[in-house]
């Protein structure tokens, strides 16, 4: 299988995370990069490409043109306030202030453009993040002509909606690589998150959509990061109802667990009989993963390869997160062997 990256991904490099109440050198570092390469190379999964040249255009099918306009210059803007540390909001549009008004200022316009507060703005971050959607979008092409592909993105997307970045994304790279499949003549998308993390970003962005079909497998919004969207009940509204599926979990939840949910998602898979299938892959499932809580071990990713490729549906895996820092090459790995493995196109 091919690896799409960008040497690039380093431009975006914050010093800081909030976690806890302090501020911590961020879990979403760009050694997790290195390492998942690294592996790629030692256990010879395929060659690695850099991103080719792209048209980023297809960025405001998914995302609004205010949101990117504020992306562009947050970093220049908060520096000439004067602020010292990197780009954090303090204030937020939340339920008791709803106000549509866009604030003029950096650290309105932070609260506004903003979903969660761990995720630092600096130097580079944006240049970063468009490195990372040129390999979705590499991705796509190659797709045309392969069975599978891998889009080692950094910094991830599906925390990323229309209009609001957090989690440690801004720009969503599967859904801009779902629009451009879409542009190039598929008619239906299947995007299945395994990340830890519910995929806020991606149902919110097809959520009133046929076309695109979005299912999540993650920890449970009651006592998980994102908090606010990831329910079992969340199924989709107007044309979009009944496609969407959310499979939330509870803490402890082991591999057999886990599993069962992966078989309805892929169940769904099935009936819907997508063009493609698209994987927002994270490895922050594992046992050992700093900040989240499944009981995943390194064998069973390449059950899930396996599985995936049974569907025998060209496939396109896009990173998402994994923090455990020593596993995560041989997880995500994992994954993509056990799908080359197995796959037979049906
Ligand atoms: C792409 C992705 O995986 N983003 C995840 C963002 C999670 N951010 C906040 C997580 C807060 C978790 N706090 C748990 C502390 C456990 N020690
Ligand atoms: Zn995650």
């Amino acid at each position: 299988m091919k690896t799409i990256y960008s040497k690039q991904h380093i431009l975006h490099n914050s010093l800081t995370e909030l976690s806890g109440g302090e501020l911590v050198k961020p879990f979403e570092s760009p050694d997790r990069v290195d390492i998942i390469l690294n592996e790629i190379s030692n256990r010879q999964l395929g060659p690695i490409l850099q991103p080719t040249v792209q048209d980023l255009d297809i960025i405001y099918k998914v995302h609004n043109e205010k949101y990117i306009e504020f992306l562009k210059n947050a970093w220049k803007e908060w520096t000439e306030e004067g602020f010292k540390g990197e780009a954090i909001p303090t204030v937020w549009p939340s339920r008791s202030m709803k106000s549509k008004i866009i604030p003029k200022n950096i650290e309105g316009k932070l609260g506004y453009y903003c979903l969660a507060n761990e995720t630092s703005i600096s130097e580079g971050t944006i240049e970063g993040a468009y490195e990372s959607v040129k390999v979705a979008l590499t991705a796509v092409d190659m797709l045309q002509k392969e069975k599978s592909i891998f889009g080692l993105c950094r910094p991830p997307g599906h925390h990323a909606s229309r209009d609001q970045y957090g989690g440690y994304c801004f720009f969503n790279n599967i859904a801009i690589a779902a629009e451009k499949l879409i542009e190039k003549g598929a008619k239906k998308i299947f995007i299945l998150d395994i990340d830890f993390h519910h995929g806020n970003g991606t149902q919110e962005i097809f959520y009133r959509r046929s076309d695109v079909f979005f299912a999540s497998l993650h920890g449970d919004p009651m006592q998980a990061f994102p908090h606010f969207l990831g329910h079992a009940e969340e199924t989709g509204i107007e044309e979009g109802e009944g496609f969407n599926i959310n499979y939330p979990m509870p803490p402890n939840t082991s591999y057999t667990q886990w599993k069962k949910s992966l078989k309805k998602a892929m169940n769904k898979v099935e009936n819907f009989r997508p063009d493609f299938l698209l994987i927002s892959l994270g490895v922050d499932t594992f046992e050992d993963d700093p900040i989240s809580f499944f009981k995943l071990k390194s064998n069973d990713y390449f059950d899930i390869g396996k599985s995936i490729s049974e569907l025998g549906i060209p496939t396109l895996f896009i990173m998402e997160g994994g923090y455990a820092i020593n596993q995560i090459g041989i997880n995500t790995v994992n994954i993509l062997k056990g799908f080359e493995e197995k796959f037979v196109s049906i």
